[in-house]
């Protein structure tokens, strides 16, 4: 069947695979607030497995993941460092002072790795009269607002011996921390592992309809299982999302590359033509963002939209395309023709 749009929005979009809705109706489960279902315990044993960490536990999403780390990691009325355009900061809600009343301290970044010498003298250790202290620093790997960049293994070891020294907890939001293993072809675990605590999401690149984990020490992520339970996230009979997540971590992260080809095919195919900017070398994932030099972002979806092409405003002149599972080699040629299309008739315009 034809379909009626080639939807680059987010990886969010993806559908479940054939194979995981089978899997799905299959599932064995229980309840699993009680303990009982055994493929959510397969599930959160393997993500434990794969990311070298003591243990997981299965949220319903990314945010609930990223503010549960940060309530189990942080110290009520202490700063945490982050990046000033990272997805904890700016996307969710306000949860970081809201529920785990910490203060943020921002840092600007060009690509989403914060200068190691301005978190060193951002970092307060000794409780001053009227001073809050440091408690936590978060990274974001891959980076949402910075077009998907990957953070190089160096600079996350140097911010980890930075936490160390400080005895300060580091949580990574690792929402698209595949595409970043992919990119820098290493194992996860020699990203997790200079991390306390790391949140994925299942349900982005990977497939799966609903579902994020985070990996932890033992007694980190009973913590959290206590705090997903009073934030109204225990669930029940959830081994028939489990059992798409276990199809996730074996297969759909062996095929992130494909992604990435096809947001490089992208940005290379639409590249030269006139009136947009694409930074083509920092196309590294599967984020392809367009800058607009004289239409403005809802213009352009509005038209893009009308010849069957989506994508996601970022702001007023920047527009983000993501590739994943759903869209095939089809879906970028018609992409590229498309823009090109809606760009050549503005200027015709003009
Ligand atoms: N990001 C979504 C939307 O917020 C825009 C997207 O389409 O990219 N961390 C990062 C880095 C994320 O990109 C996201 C989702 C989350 C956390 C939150 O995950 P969910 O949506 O599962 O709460």
């Amino acid at each position: 069947m034809k379909k009626k749009f080639s939807d680059f929005r987010s990886d969010t979009v993806t559908r479940p695979t054939k194979e995981m809705r089978e899997a799905m109706a299959n599932a064995k489960v229980g309840d699993d607030v009680l303990g009982d279902d055994p493929t959510v315990k397969e599930l959160e044993r393997m993500a434990a497995r794969i990311f070298g960490k003591e243990a997981a536990i299965f949220v319903p999403s990314g945010t609930m993941g990223n503010t549960l780390s940060l309530i189990a990691g942080g110290e009520e009325g202490t700063e945490i460092i982050l990046e000033y355009h990272s997805h904890i900061y700016n996307y969710e809600s306000g949860n970081l002072s809201k529920f785990a009343k910490l203060i943020p301290r921002p840092i600007k970044s060009q690509n989403g790795e914060m200068d190691i010498e301005e978190i060193k003298s951002n970092i307060k250790t000794s409780l001053r009269i009227h001073i809050p202290k440091t408690s936590m620093i978060a990274l974001e790997n891959t980076h949402n607002y910075h077009g998907g960049n990957v953070l190089s293994l160096e600079y996350i070891k140097e911010v980890s011996k930075i936490a160390r020294e400080n005895k300060l907890h580091l949580h990574l939001d690792g929402a698209r921390i595949f595409n970043a293993a992919t990119y820098l072809n290493v194992d996860v675990k020699e990203i997790s592992k200079y991390f306390d605590s790391v949140m994925f999401c299942l349900s982005k690149g990977l497939c799966s309809p609903i579902g994020s984990i985070v990996v932890g020490r033992k007694k980190f992520i009973e913590r959290v299982r206590f705090l997903r339970k009073s934030f109204g996230g225990g669930m029940r009979q959830v081994g028939i999302l489990a059992a798409a997540g276990i199809i996730s971590l074996e297969k759909m992260t062996k095929r992130l590359n494909e992604d990435h080809i096809r947001a490089k095919k992208l940005a290379e195919g639409i590249k030269d033509i006139k009136g947009i900017k694409v930074d083509i070398k920092n196309v590294k994932t599967n984020f392809v963002m367009v800058d607009l030099e004289k239409m403005d972002s809802f213009t352009f979806l509005k038209k893009l939209k009308r010849e069957g092409v989506l994508a996601l405003p970022f702001s007023e002149k920047r527009v983000r395309f993501v590739t994943h599972n759903d869209v095939d080699d089809k879906d970028i040629e018609k992409a590229i023709e498309k823009i090109k299309k809606v760009m050549e008739k503005s200027v015709m315009s003009i």
